[in-house]
């Protein structure tokens, strides 16, 4: 390096560091995205709506962070395969395997991680409590009733070893079944429909809980949203729910 390119360089470093400074780090802008088909769905309630359960700032890191990173990735993976491009993520999902080779792992985790956080940020920011009305039934005809669903639910979420998520999954008769994936895998990709899960991915919990899975997961039913479960159980019915 040259004395005036050291210079050049040390007299850039008070500027950049400030900037730096200046926001904490999981607030700053995210690298431009490029453009594609798809995008960040917003929040749809305040960071802060599922206190003291998750707190404010696993909220903004998971959905402004994480999940920006699957979009990004996707959209960076999709953007010279126009026909792949142009499906919704359910049916891009249900179609890994006419996916090209050299793009299908990316697309898989990404168009997957896309696909579970745009469920998941919808099904949370309520109060809890408990499914009624039909919904309530089918849990109890097959799922053996709220309390056995919460306990396996958790058991299931708690026993997932390493990264993934746990689902209750829903047939286009009703049917409900619990079932857990790996990674940013989902029922989607066998053509089936969630109608709600929980992410056990240490960066959805770690701030708060650190290493006690299973704290989270009990702490989470008191943010499920079941409005919200219930509008997804009437869309799967009437076939016209996508992720
Ligand atoms: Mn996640």
């Amino acid at each position: 390096m040259t004395p005036s390119s050291r210079r050049a360089v040390l007299a850039g470093l008070p500027a950049l560091a400030a900037i730096a400074l200046s926001r904490p780090a999981w607030a700053q802008a995210p690298a431009a995205a490029p453009s594609g088909p798809h995008s960040l769905p917003p929040l749809p309630y305040a960071p802060s709506a599922n206190e003291p359960h998750i707190d404010a700032q696993t909220m903004e890191i998971h959905h402004g962070r994480h999940h920006q990173a699957y979009v990004t990735a996707l959209n960076n993976a999709l953007k010279d395969h126009g026909q792949l491009a142009a499906l919704p993520l359910h049916e891009l999902l249900a179609k890994l395997d006419e996916v090209p080779e050299s793009i299908r792992t990316t697309v898989r985790n990404n168009a997957g991680g896309h696909a579970n956080h745009s469920m998941f940020w919808p099904v949370m920011g309520g109060r809890g409590g408990m499914p009624s009305g039909e919904l309530a039934e089918a849990v109890n005809r097959d799922l053996g009733g709220f309390d056995r669903m919460k306990t396996e639910f958790n058991a299931a979420g708690a026993g997932r070893f390493g990264s993934g998520w746990v689902f209750v999954t829903v047939a286009r008769d009703g049917k409900l079944a619990l079932t857990t994936r790996p990674n940013q895998d989902t029922p989607l990709m066998d053509g089936q429909r969630v109608l709600f899960g929980n992410d056990v991915w240490e960066h959805a919990y770690y701030l708060k809980y650190q290493n006690r899975r299973p704290e989270y997961l009990n702490a989470w039913w008191n943010v499920v949203n079941w409005d919200r479960v219930a509008e997804r159980y009437a869309a799967a019915k009437a076939g016209t729910l996508g992720v």
